[in-house]
């Protein structure tokens, strides 16, 4: 392959700031579950952007935050991890909020950093407040960094957003791409399936209950003309959980399935039938062996 301005930009921020949104947005396509609820990323996923002059490789992470669970060390881990070895670190925050403690607490990480890349800072959600206060949250957050680039946003509108991916294709070295054109994520289908599953938990379900869900896929096989069909368990961490996950005669868990279905669809292109079972993995966000199961590879718990 011949060289082209390529490399790989780490997409970083609290919950729910907007980062998965600004990856879909740029690929003009969804890979990635979004929605209003913190913690939605849970595991770092390739955005890939590709085209003549540029490949774009967009690490999507989960939200750096606070933690009460093991499942909260490992979201930590993988956005902090995916800082080194990237090119450009994109640190996306919210305009129409903040800066928080979780905000402060990772411009002290950025600043320990011995080696890191350089950073751009991106405020995210212009379109949620007027000029004026836009104004005064830029130098709030602006304050917090030394040696960034700044550029502000709207993920969902477009407003600035293709400032930032200029300024982005400019910090890119020349050289041979990582991947093929037209690979757009390292994850596979079976994989946003699962994803989509629980991205409609979140929308559906209220409080701790979607936080504690876990999509298994046991079964993605194809049909033809009748298109996929995919058979999942979507884990609860208690009894009570599964009633509220299945709702009165099942009607919570089908509203669930004809969501995720439709996602799925609009995703994959074609026909899908998606059947839904729901089992009981009791607290298994602070258990690391169950966390190691679904997929997690947690860190040994740091002495204190
Ligand atoms: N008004 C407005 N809403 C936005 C914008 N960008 C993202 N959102 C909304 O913000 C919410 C969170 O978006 P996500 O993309 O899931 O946020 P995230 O940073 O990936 O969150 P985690 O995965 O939990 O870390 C969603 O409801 C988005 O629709 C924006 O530019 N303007
Ligand atoms: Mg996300």
């Amino acid at each position: 392959m011949t060289e082209k301005k390529s490399g790989f930009i780490s997409i970083i921020g609290r919950p729910n700031v907007g980062k998965s949104t600004l990856v879909n947005a740029f690929l003009g396509q969804k890979i990635a579950a979004v929605t209003p609820k913190a913690q939605t990323t849970r595991r770092r996923q390739m955005g890939i952007l590709t085209n003549d002059e540029y490949q774009l490789v967009f690490l999507d992470t989960p939200g750096i935050h606070i933690s009460h669970h093991r499942l909260g060390d490992f979201l930590n881990q993988e956005a902090l991890e995916a800082m080194n070895q990237v090119d450009v670190i994109l640190w996306l925050v919210d305009a129409s909020d903040g800066p928080t403690e979780e905000d402060q607490r990772i411009a002290a990480t950025l600043a320990q950093m011995k080696k890191r890349a350089p950073l751009v800072l991106a405020i995210n959600k212009i379109d949620m407040l007027p000029a004026d206060r836009l104004v005064l949250k830029t130098a709030e957050y602006t304050d917090m960094v030394t040696n960034a680039e700044v550029y502000a946003l709207s993920a969902t509108r477009g407003e600035g957003r293709n400032e930032l991916l200029e300024a982005l294709v400019a910090k890119m070295p020349m050289r041979e791409p990582e991947f093929d054109e037209g690979q757009i994520t390292d994850f596979y289908e079976r994989e946003i399936a699962a994803e989509l599953v629980r991205e409609a938990c979140l929308i559906h379900l209220r409080n701790e209950v979607p936080h504690g869900v876990n999509v298994r896929i046991d079964e993605f096989v194809e049909r033809g003309d009748k298109g996929a069909h995919i058979s999942a368990t979507v884990f609860v961490e208690r009894d009570s959980q599964k009633g509220i996950m299945i709702g009165e005669g099942g009607s919570m868990l089908k509203k669930i399935g004809i969501t995720a279905r439709q996602e799925i669809e609009s995703m994959s292109g074609r026909k899908v039938f998606l059947e839904l079972r729901v089992k009981v993995e009791k607290d298994w966000r602070d258990d690391d062996s169950a966390l190691r199961r679904f997929g997690y590879k947690i860190e040994p718990k740091k002495k204190k």
